[in-house]
Order: C-alpha cells, then structure tokens, then sequence
C-alpha cells in the first residue's frame, strides 16, 4: 500500500456524540463497532473522518478528540435538513426499500431535495480536502450520490463504497422514482461492496434495468462506456477478539452468574437488537409464546430476555413498534408467569460493552431472528463469546445477511411462528455433543473473517481500482 495514500472515511454519523455538560459541549466517542475497526487503518495510512456529528456541531474536531488517533471534519446541516434527508429519505424511504417492506416507504419531493443538498454537502467537503493517491471510503446508503459528484468534479483519487443494509431485487428497487438517479450516482465509485453475493446481483440486476448498463457476473462489475465499476461481496466481520477476550473475563463471567441467578432459569434465552421493525422482535415474541403455549414443561425452566436499544422513536412507525411490543411482552408475562417466575424480561436501554458480554455469557441460546438484515453483528458477537466455552446455540433468520456464513446455526423462517417455534424446540433439545460441534464451526468463521480481514481486504482493492494515480506506487 503506498504510504502516500491518505484514508478518508465518510459516512453519515460520526465515531463521536456532542454531549452537553457543565462544562459545554464535549464530543464522546461511540462504542464499538466501524469506529473500532477504523481506527488501526486510519493510523496507518493517515486521514481523516468526514460526517455529521449533530446540529451544533463547530469546526474541525483535531486528532486526539475523545481519543481519537485522527482528525474528523464535521459536514454541518440544519435541523430541518437533517429531519428531512436523515430521518426522511434515508430512514423513511431507503431503509424500509432495501429491506423489501415497500409500504412503509415515504418517497417524497422535499425529502429527496433535502438528500441531494446533504449529498452535496458531504462531497463538497471531501473535495476540500481530497489529494491525489487518496482513498475515499464512503460508507451506507445515505450518501449513494457523493461519488458521482466526486466523479463530476474529477476528484483524481480511488472512491468506494461500502454497503452496509441489503440491496432489495428491482422490482423493490423500481419502486423509487428515483432510481436511476441514486444508481447512477453510486456507479461515480470505482468499487462497490455489499455484504452477500444476492446482493450484489440484486444491485447488477437494477443497473442493467433502469440504466440499461451492461454489466458483467465473474468478476462482477458494471461495464460503463469509459471504465469499469467493480463490485464484490465482502461481509463485515467483528472485532473478534475483543468479544472472545470478554467471553472468558472474569469479572464478566461473575456478572453472567448473577445474571442467572437472578433471572432463576435453567436456559436461558437471549435477543439484542436496535429496536427496528426489521430485526423482527414482535415475530420472535409470537414464535416464543408459541413455544410457551406448546412446551408447557418449559415455563418454570426458561427464560428470554429482550434487550432493545432505543432507535429512531420519533418516527411513527417506530413508535407503533414499540407499543406493539410493549403490549406483546405484556401478554406473555400476564399468560405464563407461574410462582412469581416470569419467563420473559424485557430491557429497553442500550447496554455498555461489558454489559453486553454478561448478556451474552449468560445465554445458552441467542435468537437472531430478523425479517431482513444486511448482515447481523449480534450473530457474530454471540458467537465469539461463546468461543472459549465451545458452547451455546444460535438461532438465525434465513434473511440475515449472517445466515449465508454462519450454516451450522438452527435457520429459521423468521415470519413463520411456527418455525421460530420448532427453532426453540431444536435448541432446548439440542445435546451437549451437537452443541459444541456446531459452535466450533460458527467460532472458525467468525474468528478468520474478522473486522481486520474485512478492513484489510476492502483497501487494498479500493487501491487496486482507482484512477492509475492511486494505483500506483
Ligand atoms: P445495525 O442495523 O445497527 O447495522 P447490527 O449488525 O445488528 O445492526 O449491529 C448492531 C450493533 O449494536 C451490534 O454491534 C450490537 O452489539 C449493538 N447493540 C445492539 N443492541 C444493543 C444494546 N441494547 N446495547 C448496546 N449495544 C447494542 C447495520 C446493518 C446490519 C449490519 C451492520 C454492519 O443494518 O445488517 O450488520 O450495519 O454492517
């Protein structure tokens, strides 16, 4: 990799939170996760993070904010524009399109003008501080317009773009009026990633259709007049050791016993999901109870818990799907709690990291059931704590982008109650041999096809695609 390659990283949010305190405003950084993985290789390279850090953001937050080894520059947007690009056109029409649910998609006009301003805004701050050689590394689909504005202004570095949610076959696709406008707007990269092979040939599909492109399968790539586009499925991965170094904590084993001893099951079950009509939570509800109805022996022996973290709820229909599954927990806990022994706890707050882990050490079964996912991290994390002990059972939805990896968990149809339900009968009945076979293999993948693999990989071929420029050296 030359040395001279600069990394810079664009997405919408940033790797920190404005906070007010006492003392004014304080940028904190968020846990986990992309910000994680970024780090090292912003270290390497040099660079920079380009986002929106929240409307009060000021000027530039230098390397060493909150900890951070590199500089980000904050694109700033008004509050209405934020409400209506962020909150309107990404997470109101995008989202609910590319995870296939097309009637709760709100494409309108002052939406899709606020996303081309905001698309603007970003590329104009990449070209403030673009060089030749550089590596541009867009990230989601909030901003699929920026590299054909860079492309437009002749940014002379490699752009590429990673797509984080599922890419909906075109007839899904087709339902956006303007399609071909983010298509084409995407096609301004020199490489495009999505997490899993249907994904890509869904995105090849929607180019040679509403384009009229020609597009090639092996390698895949988009095949436009005066270069090429490559494209490739690369599934994200997870800080892989720092969950199985959790997994085997001393101080998170404790708190997983306490955990235990206070939830007073014998199995314990356990969900972890933002709360999104797309991770399916009201569905798994439904296919638990069943599993309560069916298996009455159960009910004193087990126990889920539901931990949900706040997303999105000023949004209508978030709101509704936090009351359904309000009233669903309450149903469940009103029908089977027996002798004061609730089979259900539900915890809506966003958990710390060791928090999490203590979750996750205390659960012989994860449920992993979304309707749709790009990929699904808590699959994975589940996993890699469960690593030392070789044991534990997941569950997983067939539509998670982590189902195509992660085979030798119990795949369920997570739309099919009866399914999640026969999934739950699967995992209490599964014998301690099988469990252990099975989380081996899980363990191998994740452990091999970590956030590094992932980072590694993606760069170097985003060096390899660009103009000669960035290619060289
Ligand atoms: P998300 O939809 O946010 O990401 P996901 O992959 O499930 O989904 O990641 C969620 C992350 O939040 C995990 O790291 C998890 O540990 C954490 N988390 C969940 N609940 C939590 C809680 N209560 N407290 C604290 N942390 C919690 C998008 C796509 C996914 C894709 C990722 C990465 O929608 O499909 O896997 O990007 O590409």
């Amino acid at each position: 990799m030359p040395a001279a390659s600069r990394l810079i990283v664009v997405s919408n949010r940033a790797p920190v939170e404005m906070v007010r305190g006492p003392e004014g405003l304080r940028a904190v950084r968020t846990v986990g996760g992309l910000a994680g993985a970024l780090d090292d290789a912003l270290r390497a390279h040099g660079g920079l993070w380009i986002a929106w850090v929240g409307v009060e953001a000021g000027d530039e937050l230098p390397a060493g904010t909150a900890g951070l080894p590199y500089p980000i520059r904050p694109v700033r947007l008004k509050e209405r524009e934020v409400n209506n690009y962020y909150a309107g056109f990404a997470n109101q029409g995008l989202w609910p399109l590319c995870h296939a649910f097309p009637s709760r998609c709100r494409f309108q006009a002052n939406y899709w003008a606020a996303y081309r301003h905001a698309n603007e805004r970003f590329a104009a701050a990449v070209q403030a501080v673009v060089r030749p050689r550089d590596l541009v590394w867009l990230h989601d689909f909030h901003l699929c317009l920026v590299p054909g504005l860079l492309r437009a202004a002749g940014v002379p570095a490699s752009v590429g773009v990673f797509w984080h949610i599922p890419f909906p076959p075109p007839t899904v696709f087709g339902i956006c009026r303007w399609r071909a406008e983010l298509l084409s707007g995407l096609l301004g990269a020199d490489l495009i990633a999505f997490q899993t092979e249907p994904d890509v040939r869904n995105f090849l599909e929607s180019v040679r259709q509403f384009l009229g492109v020609p597009v090639s399968d092996a390698p895949a790539r988009v095949r436009l007049p005066e270069r090429e586009v490559g494209v490739f499925a690369h599934p994200i991965g997870i800080d892989y050791e720092t969950f199985r170094a959790h997994g085997s904590d001393a101080t998170v084993q404790t708190k997983a016993a306490r955990l235990r001893t206070t939830l007073g099951a014998e199995v314990v079950m356990l969900g972890v999901d933002r709360l999104d009509y797309t991770k399916g939570i009201l569905e798994r509800l439904r296919g638990y109870e069943r599993f309560l109805e069916r298996r009455p022996e159960w009910r004193r022996r087990v126990c889920l818990v539901q931990v949900a973290v706040p997303s999105r709820d000023r949004l209508p229909d978030y709101r509704d799907m936090k009351r359904s599954i309000d009233e669903a927990v309450g149903r469940i806990v009103g029908r089977f709690t027996s002798e004061g022994h609730p089979p259900l706890q539900y915890v809506y707050t966003a958990l710390a990291r060791e928090q999490l882990a203590a979750y996750y050490a205390a659960a012989d079964i994860a449920l992993v059931t979304p309707l749709r996912d790009g990929m699904n991290l808590v699959a994975k994390e589940y996993v890699a704590s469960r690593a030392a002990r070789e044991d534990g059972v997941l569950v997983l939805s067939e539509f998670a982008g982590a189902a195509r990896e992660l085979r030798e968990a119990v795949i369920v149809n997570p739309y099919d109650v009866e399914a999640i339900c026969r999934g739950l009968d699967i995992a209490v009945d599964m014998p301690p041999d099988e469990r252990r076979r099975r989380m081996r293999a899980l363990d191998r993948r994740v452990a091999t096809r970590d956030l590094a693999w992932w980072t590694r990989i993606f760069l170097a071929r985003l060096a390899a695609a660009g103009p000669p420029a960035a290619s060289a050296a």
